[in-house]
């Protein structure tokens, strides 16, 4: 089932034409509306009349997670605040958040690849879809939300979390269709095991899992023990949300939708282009956003691209499973954790050393996330009252920084191994 015949089966050399033709007017409303842009431009000598065509991109400066970061929160916006609809945000590398923004257009836009989405994984206006994501800053549960109002499937936005009444709701409202993280469908999987529910009771035959890096082996687990077609769902909240690509019933690669995000693949190292087939770090362009167009934007996911046609129809280049990144962020629960937003809050409190590690693991399918800390000598004392009141104020300040629960856990000072170079601070326990 195809929701946009049109664009997603297009001819690629007419695909290639309709993506020059809407790069040349996306560039002109960066350099004539964000003063970040008309300077990155100018820099390179570059005026919207040189973008002859969707070749042409590779010459263009990229963008990144600092840029957005260095212009928070609506700097690098194209439209004035009066055009946007809504913000959403996830979380950057310092507590600031990534924020981004929308027009009615943009929503629109959002909806349409989201629909795209959910029919390219077999579903349809028949259909009862569980929304599990988040509802929230988070774009996971309010974008899959408007994509399945659009196809006019049933809505149940449920959001996260809650298993019993997830459970109880895929039981009694007979939902088709499940939409969360991978590991939240495998943790329900369990929790309904424990209920003594066998998914072949249920009506559930789909699910549609992103946010977060998953395995084929993880796919086949959830596949078995929830009965249903497990899909890969792609996207990033800087780009659009969920709804940049997604895999079709072929499971054989995340479809991008390039008539709006054009992706390349570059060299992280020395960001130049890679050749077709190899692996590197993903890029993408928004065509047709308006609210917060980006160039070269740079996910620091890695990947490689397939341009073949799929047997499913569509002829839009294919990205394969993204199972690591070119930095050192980790998702954990499906929010973005960067060691350094850990580092930031140690530095703000006077009783604790910039000396940590991060354990993360997955216990019964979910993530849990443990936080050791070093303490300064004057403050590691023997009174446990004191030390137990120290550990709840650090966990307290982790975890309205990062946005998820944590374990804190106070070590001596010099417990925490020093390193000679990199330091390790992260010991990823989950085998993914
Ligand atoms: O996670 C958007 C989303 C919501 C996608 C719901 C799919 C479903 P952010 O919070 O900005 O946005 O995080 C984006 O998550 O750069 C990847 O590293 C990772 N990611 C998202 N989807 C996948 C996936 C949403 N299917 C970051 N496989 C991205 C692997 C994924 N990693």
């Amino acid at each position: 089932m195809i929701w946009n015949e049109h664009f997603e089966s297009m001819d690629r050399e007419e695909l290639r034409k309709k993506q020059g033709e809407r790069l040349k007017e996306m560039v002109d409303r960066i350099y004539y509306n964000v003063p970040f842009y008309r300077k990155k431009l100018q820099e390179i000598g570059m005026e919207p009349g040189d973008i002859k065509g969707i070749d042409d991109l590779r010459h263009l400066p990229f963008t990144t997670k600092q840029d957005l970061r260095d212009n928070y929160p609506f700097g690098l916006f194209a439209v004035p605040l009066s055009e946007i609809v809504r913000v959403h945000a996830s979380s950057g590398t310092t507590g600031r958040p990534t924020v981004v923004g929308y027009t009615r257009r943009d929503i629109n836009l959002w909806s349409e690849v989201m629909a795209r989405t959910l029919y390219a994984a077999g579903a349809s206006k028949e259909d009862i879809v569980q929304i599990a994501y988040g509802y929230g800053l988070f774009t996971g549960g309010l974008g899959v939300h408007y994509g399945t109002e659009k196809v006019g499937a049933t809505v149940i936005p449920i959001s996260g979390g809650n298993t019993k009444k997830q459970i109880q709701l895929i039981k009694d409202f007979k939902s088709t269709v499940l939409a969360c993280t991978p590991s939240y469908a495998l943790y329900l999987a369990e929790a309904m095991e424990d209920e003594g529910i066998s998914p072949k009771d249920l009506d559930l035959r789909v699910g549609i899992f992103g946010a977060e890096p998953w395995t084929e082996n993880m796919r086949k687990e959830i596949e078995d023990r929830l009965s249903i077609k497990a899909i890969d769902i792609y996207g990033l909240s800087e780009v659009i949300g969920p709804g940049v690509s997604s895999e079709c019933e072929q499971q054989n690669g995340l479809h991008v939708f390039e008539d709006h995000f054009v992706p390349e693949i570059i060299d992280p190292e020395t960001q130049k282009v890679l050749p077709e087939g190899e692996t590197g770090e993903l890029v993408f362009t928004t065509l047709t956003k308006e609210a917060l167009p980006l160039l070269r934007y740079r996910t620091r996911d890695l990947t490689v691209l397939n341009y073949e046609k799929c047997e499913c129809g569509r002829t839009s280049v294919r990205m394969q499973k993204c199972l690591g990144r070119s930095d050192d962020m980790l998702i954990i629960r499906g929010v973005n954790v960067f060691p350094s937003q850990v580092e930031s809050v140690l530095l703000e409190m006077s009783e604790t050393q910039p000396h940590y590690l991060l354990i993360v693991d997955r216990v019964n399918n979910l993530d849990v996330l443990e936080v050791w800390v070093e303490v300064n000598s004057q403050f590691f004392s023997d009174e446990i009252r004191k030390l137990e009141s120290l550990t709840a104020r650090i966990k307290g300040n982790l975890e309205s920084t990062l946005g998820i629960g944590v374990k804190a856990k106070l070590v001596e000072p010099k417990t925490i191994e020093r390193s000679m170079g990199k330091s390790k601070r992260v010991i990823d326990k989950r085998q993914l």
